[in-house]
């Protein structure tokens, strides 16, 4: 038996902590669907529950049917989900295909779709730094400094805070960072146009695609800098 996902999403639009989280321990452990691996089991549960429901959320919000405390509390419910499936989706044995530094543009909020994101490039071999929300341009520069980073993830969810996408990039261009790392933009609002227009490396408009366009951008950079790049 498989869990019951529009019951998953509607306890997170509901804002129903202890049925979400129960449902996503039930689709983990004994109710699991049996045709599906550990990993792509918490996908499903991540994209077709929890993802799901934050796009209901969305539609509510834009409808003015719900406001802020509401969106608030199922932000809440859907981290603590997150915390379930996070260990899974992270686990990797292989040594870092890449180090990332993600987080949320200075001004912005917004932290879950880039919470997704980070988790996704850590399970898929990317050893990540999430700095969070509202990170100034020297907080990124700071920790690609400190950890030697090859790939940098500015997520920006207002189209007031996409400038600072922007800003970040002409920041770390003066620092002499983009020489040896790449940047890559999403969010809900940012584009493939916006991206070029910036002067960003790439865009991806969900988390299964980054993972993609993160190799790429890291095997793209090594051949450019006479490595050998990883493969696939
Ligand atoms: C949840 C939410 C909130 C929560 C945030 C809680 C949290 N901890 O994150 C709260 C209530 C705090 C909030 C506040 C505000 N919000 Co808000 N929020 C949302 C909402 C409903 C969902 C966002 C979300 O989490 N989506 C789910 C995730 C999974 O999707 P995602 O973030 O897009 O991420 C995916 C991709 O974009 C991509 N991706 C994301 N980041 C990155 C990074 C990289 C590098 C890459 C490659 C890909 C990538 O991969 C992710 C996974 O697939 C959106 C609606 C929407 N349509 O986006 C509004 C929305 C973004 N908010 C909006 C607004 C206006 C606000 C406020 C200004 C409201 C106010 N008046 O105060 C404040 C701003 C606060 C601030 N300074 O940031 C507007 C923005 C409109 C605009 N044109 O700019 C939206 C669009 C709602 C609307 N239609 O009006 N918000």
């Amino acid at each position: 038996m498989t869990i019951e996902f529009e019951t998953l999403a509607q306890a997170i639009v509901d804002g129903d902590a202890d049925t979400a989280l129960a449902l996503v321990q039930d689709g983990l452990g004994d109710q699991k669907n049996p045709d599906l691996d550990e990993l792509a089991n918490a996908k499903e549960i991540l994209n077709k529950g929890l993802i799901g429901g934050m796009d209901i959320i969305s539609e509510l919000w834009i409808q003015e049917k719900i406001f802020i405390p509401e969106v608030l509390i199922s932000a809440k419910v859907m981290h603590g989900c997150m915390d379930h499936l996070r260990p899974i989706l992270e686990a990797s044995n292989e040594p870092p295909r890449g180090i990332c530094v993600i987080g949320t543009v200075k001004g912005d909020l917004h932290d879950i779709g880039q919470n997704i994101v980070g988790m996704m490039l850590k399970g898929n071999g990317f050893e990540v730094h999430n700095i969070g929300p509202n990170s100034s341009p020297e907080k990124f520069a700071d920790k690609v400094r400190e950890t030697g980073a090859n790939l940098i993830g500015l997520s920006a969810l207002l189209t007031t805070t996409m400038p600072m996408q922007r800003e970040s990039i002409k920041y770390f261009e003066e620092e002499g960072l983009l020489e040896t790392a790449a940047v890559m933009v999403g969010g809900a609002p940012v584009t493939a146009d916006w991206a070029e227009k910036i002067d960003s490396d790439g865009y991806a408009p969900d988390a299964a695609t980054t993972v993609g366009l993160a190799k790429q951008l890291v095997d793209d950079l090594a051949e450019e800098l006479g490595q050998v790049a990883a493969t696939n």
